[in-house]
């Protein structure tokens, strides 16, 4: 049953004055799925409340970084106290070298790391270390996947401007962008080709190991492992970008889960417990670049910010502390949920792919399996369209974009899970005896 949303529109009306689209980043606005953006005010756990009070299962999870849930109470008792010593210094605090080994302890290929305040300065930063340690110009990027919003890597990128069907980006100069080769994801010969074709002129492979910019991809089997192998024997850096995926897919990240060492990580999301922190690293003989070190800059006031170390450490140190109870777990309620609104679909004759890696996961609206951009863009969107509208209307907050993965934290229960099952039973029926109809 549609609910109110009197409160939400009324503060996006205000918010349009303000921001381009009534947003401050473009996926929130739910253009790709029409329907009334909500306005949130609260959240615990696995909810969400809008500004008129409505309570949802929430599956978007900030993008990622509430693997925990929402103001899970030792998060938010060690941001309070983190606050009450001050919020920001310009100077190294030692909850930066905490969260330093939290990190390294997970991540045996990060001998040395730098903490900024993205995952778009991160891994914009890796590539120019990339390229100052190796000295070349050309770096690999995969189509739908998306590095954040650094002008030469918005090149066939996935999220948002998948979502906004934008090719690129105005304001990318060509030149910007033409060291920049774009390959679709999966494809051993493409790479083949490309190290054939720029013999010696590669820097790096930058790849997120399990995509989650084009909804949830993950990697054929084998395919990483060709990346590692091409990388090393062309004297190319391997980058993987586990802003989505690190602590989220195993405790150790992609990496962990398929055995392979990339030279550089970046990292986001989880890191900062939800709060803005982003990070870059790997082997110190390339870490050594960045200065003050080495001649490779890259600065920033809020680096390392005592809040977001706070928040990330009482985070990531959980996960340490339960990951033998936590990952499975994840795992298991995802499978079920994953699988039983792929069977709800079937049996209400919707065609649905379904592709989960751990708790990341996206029911891609189209028949047979999605290896790549191409393969992704195949989905009926419009059908995807309608049954986010069918789920919202249900309590279920799902991401507003075909193109972006959903995730589950360790605070969604079986009750939620079975919610969430008969509210899609529910959007199927409906979905399937109303013709498709897309406000937008
Ligand atoms: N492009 C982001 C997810 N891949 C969305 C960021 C946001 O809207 O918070």
């Amino acid at each position: 049953m549609p609910r109110t949303t009197r409160a939400s529109n009324s503060l996006q009306q205000r918010a349009e004055k303000l921001f381009p689209g009534g947003v401050n980043s473009p996926v929130r606005a739910f253009r790709a799925v029409g329907g009334e953006p909500r306005v949130i005010i609260r959240a615990r756990g696995s909810k969400l409340w809008d500004a008129d009070g409505n309570e949802y299962i929430d599956y978007v999870g900030s993008w990622g970084p509430m693997i925990l849930g929402h103001a899970d109470p030792e998060v938010t008792e060690a941001v309070i106290r983190a606050a009450q010593n001050g919020t920001s210094f310009g100077a190294s605090t030692p909850a930066e070298a905490d969260l330093a080994e939290l990190v390294k302890a997970a991540f045996a290929s990060i001998e040395m790391m730098r903490f900024v305040s993205s995952g778009t300065e991160a891994t914009m930063s890796a590539i120019r270390l990339a390229r100052a340690f190796t000295q070349r110009k050309y770096i690999v990027k995969f189509e739908g996947c998306y590095h954040g919003h650094a002008d030469s890597l918005l090149v066939k990128a996935g999220s948002g401007v998948a979502t906004l069907g934008i090719p690129g980006s105005a304001g990318v100069l060509d030149e910007q962008a033409q060291f920049t080769l774009a390959l679709p994801f999966n494809s051993t010969e493409a790479v083949d080709q490309a190290f054939d074709r720029y013999k010696n002129q590669i820097a790096a492979v930058v790849v997120e190991p399990i995509v989650g910019n084009m909804g949830c991809v993950p990697p054929r089997e084998g395919y990483l492992q060709k990346l590692r192998d091409v990388t090393r024997s062309q004297g190319s850096l391997l980058i993987f970008d586990e802003v989505m995926t690190g602590f989220r897919v195993a405790f150790g990240g992609a990496q962990e889960l398929y055995g392979i060492t990339p030279d550089l990580t970046t990292l986001g999301k989880i890191i900062g417990g939800g709060l803005p922190v982003g990070a870059y690293g790997g082997r110190v003989e390339i870490m050594r670049m960045i200065a003050p070190l080495g001649p490779v800059y890259q600065a920033g006031t809020l680096c390392g910010n005592p809040l977001a170390m706070a928040a990330g450490i009482a985070t990531v140190s959980r996960l340490q502390r339960d990951r033998a109870k936590i990952y499975p777990a994840l795992e298991r309620n995802s499978s079920t949920l994953v699988n039983g609104v792929s069977q709800a679909a079937r049996e209400s004759g919707i065609d649905i792919a379904s592709a989960r890696v751990g708790s990341m996961f996206t029911w891609f609206f189209r028949n047979g399996s999605i290896f790549n951009y191409e393969d992704a863009c195949k989905s009926d969107t419009a059908r995807f369209a309608h049954f986010h509208r069918g789920m919202l209307d249900q309590g279920i907050y799902l991401p507003p974009s075909q193109f972006e993965a959903a995730f589950l934290s360790a605070a969604h229960t079986s009750a939620d899970i079975d919610q969430t099952m008969d509210a899609a039973r529910n959007t199927f029926k409906l979905m399937t005896s109303k013709p498709l109809s897309v406000s937008r």
